[in-house]
């Protein structure tokens, strides 16, 4: 038998990197007795962050999924990772579930990332609940995090418990709905007691809990009625008025405490049931045509939202059963690959724990091992019918490196190798450089591509070296041009001929914007779709528009795509450095053929012949990447941050507190912020932080450009020689 829907509550921790996500996934595993010990980070003992890259960098970089049981509930909690480099984990993790706790900071208050996931979060319309951590450290301040929230996600954020005292007074919390006192007494399970609230805290609690009450009664009429009549309102109404405020977004709990020691977890755990929303209660999901319904008596809809590669496991892949039931030794279709799949074992977590289950019912979430073709964005159903959820929008890959395999004869092993590594990560990109032919890897950071070339060497067993980090170029037209390409070889036999005009032009914005993700307006993200991902620079074509323009027959239809091809390739490697060309309109106007020696071969190299010509005269120029860069310092920085910055040919666009640090905002090309860790680090003395998103692409100042057409010509007449 499986959980019953309306018992389920499935709950993404996410936030800001290392506001205690992980901890607090232990501290409630431990305080709901799954686990018989509460795991440090730093110690690197916590269940979820159990990769050896995790516990060597001490942040979690994959989801990971436990679920426990509380008040008769089953509860579904994964981990994720605050890093924006593993952000598609995040993401995947949200859109499974019906709620998230946002983790926050007691100190830094709304961070980068918080802001952006409750973005997100908002987008799917989850319900979200907050916790205030870390509120035993050195200027911890729950309240002024309350404004923080309130500022930033509006007057519903609403406390539902205080601290008692701060920082290392902190003593207990508040609870606001019953009006009850919880002391701490150790950091063991249940190692509180409930207590009278404070007299020192009395007042307080008072004003907050009116202001609880007015959110409270907003909910219902008859509730606001009551309550301004005076009349007591139970336990039940209150916590009934709050799950149905939370499941649409009417209303933001926030509740509190101290992850590693234990405290407030267990208060956590019951406002996780009483506060937040069940599948059923949640509703239907809407997939295209289909309604797909929490209930077990339909057919089954599986969606699969993470793929872990394992080389001697095999892929696990973490599923969320939306309608029906999904049962062991069963066989489903996976509607991408259009195959059946034998469900061999179906597993459920329990801290490390994988246990054996037979069935999951509607609502729930679990894993299945060894399945042949499945992976993360799959449906697993009944029937074998397209269905697609809108793609994740995920940040798109600006960090790319030439990577080689240490030794020789370990090239095949390596790229199997990083493509298991790419089901496992949507936002990891694979391709060959058109211009050197090396294998690039690349990745959304630094970081991001060395846990690459690590879990390479932890997984897989194989070495490899990476070379600097490379800057992405383009090339796009600013003027217009014609050409004439003209492919003939009479060699004996049956000849070649293909024959073709072009005109070719900018395309409009796209020359000064030519990153398809940095248009439509929406600078500060920079995202591409999931299933749109280029596996190659050379297959990505979203940049041009080819036109058929061919009247009267004079190139047979037929032969119009080789054309098409050949213009693509051309485009592959643009004429002045080699890198892929963006941005052009190509009208194929003309041409001739030959009944006999006409081919697709002798087409595509005519157009090949041509749209080089017509680059060569369009005015072709070198774009680069502009980034987006957020640093957090501290404030004493400021100054010297900015001045380095502006060596790197950036320019600030402003600077606001954040917490205990001010973070600026700059835009700066790439190719100057590829060395920006180490500087940073000295400038701050390790108190820095900053991110980077692709914003657009720009016109390469012309000294830079000469140079690097300059350095592209040596070594293209050295991959020649
Ligand atoms: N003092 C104090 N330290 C905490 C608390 N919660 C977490 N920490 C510490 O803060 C650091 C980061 O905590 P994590 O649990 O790894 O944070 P995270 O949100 O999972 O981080 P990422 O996975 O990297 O996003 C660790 O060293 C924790 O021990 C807390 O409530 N109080
Ligand atoms: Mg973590």
């Amino acid at each position: 038998m499986h959980t019953a829907a309306d018992r389920i509550r499935n709950v993404a921790l996410v936030g800001h990197r290392g506001a205690g996500k992980t901890s607090l996934f232990e501290a409630l595993l431990f305080e709901a007795g799954v686990i018989g010990r509460l795991g440090a980070v730093a110690d690197g003992n916590t269940t979820s962050d159990n990769e050896p890259d995790e516990r060597a960098r001490q942040m979690s970089i994959s989801a990971a999924l436990s679920s426990l049981e509380w008040s008769g509930r089953k509860v579904n909690l994964l981990d994720t990772p605050g890093e924006p480099s593993f952000v598609a984990d995040a993401l995947g993790a949200l859109r499974v579930c019906e709620s998230a706790i946002f983790v926050v900071n007691g100190v830094m208050g709304v961070e980068v990332s918080t802001a952006r996931l409750w973005a997100r979060a908002a987008e799917l319309d989850i319900a979200r609940l907050l916790f205030v951590n870390m509120l035993d450290r050195e200027r911890a301040d729950f309240f002024r995090a309350l404004e923080q929230l309130k500022a930033a996600f509006g007057q519903h954020v609403v406390a539902t418990e205080i601290p008692i005292g701060s920082e290392h007074e902190l003593a207990g919390v508040i609870d606001l709905v019953d009006m009850k006192a919880y002391r701490q007494d150790s950091a063991e399970r249940g190692g509180w007691s409930e207590t009278e609230i404070p007299a020192a805290h009395a007042e307080q609690a008072r004003a907050y809990r009116e202001k609880l009450m007015d959110e409270v009664a907003e909910v219902s009429d008859a509730l606001m009625e009551r309550y301004l009549e005076g009349e007591e309102i139970s336990h039940e109404e209150i916590v009934g008025a709050l799950k149905e405020g939370t499941n649409h977004g009417r209303i933001f709990p926030v509740v509190c405490g101290v992850a590693t020691r234990n405290l407030g977890t267990s208060r956590l755990l019951d406002a996780i049931v009483e506060d937040l929303p069940s599948p059923v209660k949640h509703g239907a999901l809407t997939v295209g045509e289909l309604e797909l319904a929490p209930a077990e008596d339909r057919e089954l809809y599986a969606y699969v939202f993470k793929t872990r590669a394992d080389p001697f496991a095999g892929r696990i892949n973490l599923f969320r059963v939306y309608q029906g039931a999904l049962r062991h030794d069963s066989h489903v279709l996976n509607t991408r690959a259009h195959l059946k799949e034998r469900i061999g074992q179906l597993l459920t977590f329990a801290g490390k724990e994988a246990v054996h289950v037979e069935e999951f019912g509607p609502g729930d979430i679990g894993a299945v091992a060894k399945l042949k073709e499945t992976r993360s964005g799959d449906w697993l159903a009944a029937r074998d019918e397209p269905i697609e959820l809108p793609a994740l929008k995920l940040p798109a890959p600006v960090m790319a490196f030439a990577i080689e395999a240490a030794s020789r004869g370990d090239e095949d092993k390596v790229f199997t190798a990083l493509r298991r590594l790419q089901e496992e990560d949507p936002t990891i990109d694979l391709h060959r450089d058109a211009q050197t032919g090396e294998q690039i890897v690349a990745g959304l950071s630094q970081v991001h591509v060395e846990v690459i070339v690590d879990r390479l060497r932890e997984r897989f067993g194989v070495e490899v070296s990476l070379k600097p980090p490379r800057v992405p170029y383009q090339e796009t037209i600013r003027g217009c041009a014609k050409a004439h390409g003209r492919h003939k070889k009479q060699s004996g036999g049956r000849g070649q001929f293909g024959d073709c005009h072009i005109e070719i032009e900018p395309l409009g914005d796209a020359a000064t914007h030519s990153d398809p993700a940095a248009r439509g307006g929406s600078a500060a993200q920079s995202e591409r779709a999931e299933n749109g991902r280029p596996t190659s620079h050379a297959d990505d074509h979203a940049d041009l528009e080819f036109v058929n323009q061919i009247k009267g027959g004079v190139i047979p239809s037929s032969f119009i795509p080789a054309v098409e091809k050949g213009v693509r390739e051309a485009m592959a490697a643009g004429v002045l450095a080699g890198y892929p060309v963006k941005g052009v309109r190509v009208r194929l106007v003309d041409g001739s053929y030959h009944a006999v020696d006409s081919s697709e071969i002798a087409f595509k190299l005519a157009g090949v012949a041509a749209m080089r010509d017509a680059l060569e005269h369009a005015e072709p120029v070198l774009l680069e990447p502009i980034m987006l860069v957020t640093v957090s310092v501290p404030e004493e920085c400021v100054g010297d941050v900015i001045g380095d910055l502006n060596s790197r040919r950036g320019h600030p666009l402003g600077m606001e507190p954040s917490g205990a640090l001010t973070e600026i905002k700059a835009e700066a090309p790439m190719a100057e912020m590829l060395s920006y860790a180490p500087d940073l680090r000295s400038i701050t003395g390790g108190q820095g932080d900053y991110t980077l998103e692709l914003l657009r692409y720009e016109e390469v100042p012309a000294h830079l450009a000469q140079k690097l057409v300059g350095q592209a010509g040596v070594q293209r007449t050295a991959a020649h020689a």
